[in-house]
């Protein structure tokens, strides 16, 4: 049986982790309240920046530039690998207050924890990899190359769901490519972007680097908007809904800024005839109804083969019957609170569409614990079973609710994979290599995350990060994502003492 913790209770726990992290709870001090999702009651208040005050702290990371970019990148590098440190000490408390504000499990917060620490181990050897290319010139004695360079201030706004690791991932990588950054955290999760930055702080103060390398601006919309239309904020990193990157992408383009959007997700599994379905149930019970279905990763669609449908949807609502919901924090909870009565409220609205469209119910759905916590909003995960891949489910939730839809043919499969306007995440299940290669190519599953045999959530930090379409198409953390935080220039080097043009032009003076 769960225990939820009482206001007074919850409210000391995260104010003494807070404190521990090395947050200086005074100088935050101000009159929004916060709340936790596990109690639905007040932490704590808090202070308020405004747009004047984005325009100060950006004006304070360009200074911290100048200095930073001239720093060689794998010294840069040294400031991660402190913070790494400091991370890894502070783990179980910001897993603490990671639980509190955003409602995760304790082994899910201490993961996205753990994911910081990875971001940060491959920032410092990305430190020594920012390659440039040398490619051959065609004029005789000339070299030419591209050389990275720091782009500039670096914006992050971030969501309630992945309070922490999604600014590590833009901050890890944007300190050792030369960038300072200026944080804008969901106006939800204040208490653990303070205790971020913190640890942060500290490992900047002990390198001895710029100050403020590194701020967060805690705020409403005022402060991410004063943060989007900044000239000098050079790239504007945002994940949030589709619906806030429809109005940030444009409004960055329009002043020539960069942005790197991760928006909404829709992300489904196709589970084939073929499918080993024990390793299909447990990948989609944790990706459909683990974080209470709010990943932008969370798989909300399956696909299963006409043949599989039955005994899956059975055995995937059996599952879902045995989930532990309650107290995140409690040892053996699996599922643990949406995040406020909105979020609830969405849930219950797409039940009744898909119901509407012809959904039948097959497992939970409504509210638990309504009896003990009556100011928090926990969800019994729901499976609905689809005659067909109807407007709702099309739209995504943020919640955990599951539709499955079948197919007979392969290819279709794949349409319906591609038939919604996200393109975050996909997978197959299946033992048939042809399915799963047809799966992963051209031809294929149109996301930017594309697995075999494993569900859609739950990415390592090694691999780029990120999808297409209604997605926004940026790609944050490992591979390559790097580029987006520096600039390129080209350059061509003569040391021929001639001066030949290149296509053969023929300027002779
Ligand atoms: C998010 O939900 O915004 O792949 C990020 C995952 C995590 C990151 C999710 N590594 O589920």
């Amino acid at each position: 049986m769960t225990s939820i913790p009482s206001q007074s209770e919850l409210s000391a726990l995260a104010l003494e982790t807070a404190r521990r992290c090395g947050v200086d709870l005074a100088a935050s001090a101000g009159d929004v309240p916060t709340s936790s999702p596990v109690n639905g009651q007040g932490v704590t208040t808090i202070g308020w920046r405004d747009a004047a005050y984005v325009d100060e702290a950006v004006g304070r990371a360009q200074e911290a530039f100048r200095e930073w970019r001239r720093v060689p990148a794998p010294a840069r590098g040294a400031l991660v690998k402190r913070w790494a440190e400091l991370l890894a000490e502070h783990k179980d408390d910001l897993a603490t207050l990671v639980s509190i504000e955003a409602g995760k499990i304790t082994s899910e917060a201490r993961g996205e924890i753990q994911e910081m620490i990875d971001i940060c181990d491959f920032a410092v050897g990305l430190s020594r990899q920012l390659y440039g290319r040398t490619m051959p010139s065609e004029r005789p004695g000339h070299r030419l190359m591209e050389t990275w360079h720091p782009l500039g201030v670096v914006g992050v706004i971030s969501a309630f769901n992945f309070p922490a690791a999604v600014w590590s991932w833009n901050t890890a990588v944007a300190l050792v490519c030369g960038d300072p950054v200026v944080w804008k955290p969901s106006e939800l999760t204040p208490l653990t972007a303070l205790a971020c930055q913190a640890t942060l702080a500290q490992a900047i103060a002990e390198h001895g680097a710029p100050e403020h390398l590194s701020q967060v601006v805690l705020g409403g919309p005022e402060v991410g908007e004063a943060l989007v239309d900044h000239p000098g904020v050079a790239l504007l990193s945002a994940t949030g809904s589709t619906r806030m990157g429809r109005a940030v992408g444009p409004r960055v383009a329009d002043r020539f800024g960069r942005s790197l959007l991760e928006l909404g997700g829709n992300n489904a599994a196709v589970v084939t005839g073929s499918a080993d379905l024990d390793l299909a149930v447990r990948g989609i019970v944790f990706a459909a109804a683990g974080t209470a279905g709010q990943r932008c990763t969370t798989m909300r669609r399956v696909i299963a083969h006409t043949s599989v449908a039955d005994e899956l949807t059975d055995r995937l609502a059996a599952a879902y019957e045995r989930l532990p919901i309650g107290n995140p924090m409690q040892e053996g909870t699996l599922v643990g609170p949406l995040v406020n009565k909105r979020a609830y409220d969405a849930m219950a609205a797409a039940i009744t569409d898909a119901t509407g469209d012809g959904g039948k119910v097959v497992a939970g759905g409504g509210r638990a614990h309504e009896d003990l916590a009556p100011d928090a909003y926990y969800a019994r995960p729901a499976i609905v079973r689809m005659p067909e891949q109807t407007a709702v489910v099309a739209r995504e939730t943020f919640a955990p609710l599951l539709y499955v839809v079948t197919y007979d043919e392969f290819e279709h499969a794949i349409e319906i994979n591609n038939a919604v306007p996200q393109g975050l995440s996909s997978s197959v299940f299946t033992q048939d290599l042809v399915e799963a290669e047809l799966f992963v190519s051209a031809e294929g599953s149109d996301c930017g995350i594309v697995n075999v045999n494993i569900g859609t959530s739950g990415a390592e930090i090694g691999g780029a990060f990120g999808g297409e379409k209604e997605t926004g198409g940026g790609r944050e953390s490992g591979s390559d994502a790097w580029r987006a935080y520096m600039r390129r220039a080209t350059n061509t080097i003569n040391f021929s003492g001639n001066l030949p043009l290149a296509q053969g032009v023929d300027f002779t003076i």
